[in-house]
């Protein structure tokens, strides 16, 4: 497979300051060279970010909402149009956050290459957060956590976030997994909606194996180019404390990487954000490098070298 690496170096869309320096870390940690090795060729095509650097006057609130928000549209066009060249060109394209608000850019990029195809996008959110506010329900105001309810067409969003990513996902085609931190008015337009999501307690009650599997087959049911957005929060703290935003109660080591390896095994995978990872947070790399083995997971790195094939499930 023909990989296409592309950094987002942004933290205009979180509160915590940092993930601007995740798409570095993850080369760092060796991603493409792990990639390499899997037998893939890789491009990299360095990172889109916003000319100036940040300056912050109060450390706790580090610019004005108004300014951040440009730079989170103005990025996210750019990431659309970047990503929709290298879904053209017939690669994969990797996006490597950057705080979750560059997903705006990245869904957006896969649903204008699949949609005049006639391809159905399935995206598959891997959380904590449900990211499904709008910025009449966010507590927080934080862009990183409204991409999908924009994606998905909510009201609440002015004319300022008009874009290729308004509206361009169907909430029946959205999976969020992992989530353990909703805020209450966000848990009720998620349930308004229809949109699936397998929490941490259905996770626990189900097996992790087997809540995958339902996601797979309904995304391969109706033949759906299978978007994965992966925010490094979804991990349990202990194994990736590299995050702003951390949430207790994650998915495990095993659990991370099983579910990678049965996406690699669903062969419907193509494209994948990894977004949140703060180096400035993480603890010596820890973080950077359990995302790194987990993407090669997801390409298909395997214990014994070979696939055991889709597991199955009546
Ligand atoms: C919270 C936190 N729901 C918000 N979201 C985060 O600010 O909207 N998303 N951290 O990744
Ligand atoms: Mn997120
Ligand atoms: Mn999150
Ligand atoms: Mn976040």
């Amino acid at each position: 497979k023909r990989i296409d690496l592309i950094g987002i170096a942004t933290a205009s869309g979180a509160s915590v300051r940092g993930c601007g320096m995740g798409p570095e870390a993850l080369r760092v940690a060796g991603l493409a060279e792990a990639l390499i090795d899997l037998e893939h060729s890789v491009a990299d095509h360095g990172d889109l970010r916003r000319p100036q650097p940040d300056i912050s006057t109060n450390p706790s609130s580090w610019r004005l909402p108004d300014e951040r928000k440009a730079d989170v549209l103005e990025l996210a066009e750019s990431v659309s149009n970047a990503g929709y060249d290298i879904l053209k060109a017939g690669h994969f394209p990797l996006f490597l956050g950057g705080d979750h608000s560059v997903a705006m850019g990245t869904v957006s990029a896969v649903a204008r290459h699949c949609l005049p195809l006639q391809k159905p996008v399935h995206v598959l959110w891997i959380d904590a957060h449900a990211d499904y506010n709008t910025p009449e329900t966010s507590p927080s105001g934080n862009l990183h956590g409204m991409p999908l309810a924009l994606l998905c067409g909510e009201p609440g969003f002015n004319e300022a976030f008009r874009g290729e990513w308004l509206g361009r996902i169907d909430p029946g085609n959205v999976s969020i997994f992992g989530a353990r931190s909703i805020d209450r008015d966000e848990r009720r337009l998620v349930q308004a909606r229809g949109v699936d999501v397998i929490d941490m307690r259905k996770i626990d009650q189900l097996g992790v194996v087997a809540a995958m599997q339902k996601v797979i087959d309904k995304a391969k049911a109706v033949g759906a180019h299978l978007h994965v957005s992966f925010d490094v929060d979804s991990l349990d703290p202990a194994i990736a404390p590299g995050g702003g935003t951390l949430v207790p109660g994650g998915l495990s080591y095993r659990e991370a990487h099983l579910i990678m390896e049965m996406l690699h095994d669903s062969g419907i995978v193509g494209s994948l954000d990894v977004v949140e990872l703060n180096p400035f947070l993480d603890h010596g790399g820890k973080s950077a490098t359990l995302m790194v083995d987990l993407v090669a997971s997801l390409f298909g790195r395997s214990i014994m070298g070979e696939e055991p094939g889709p597991v199955e499930f009546l």
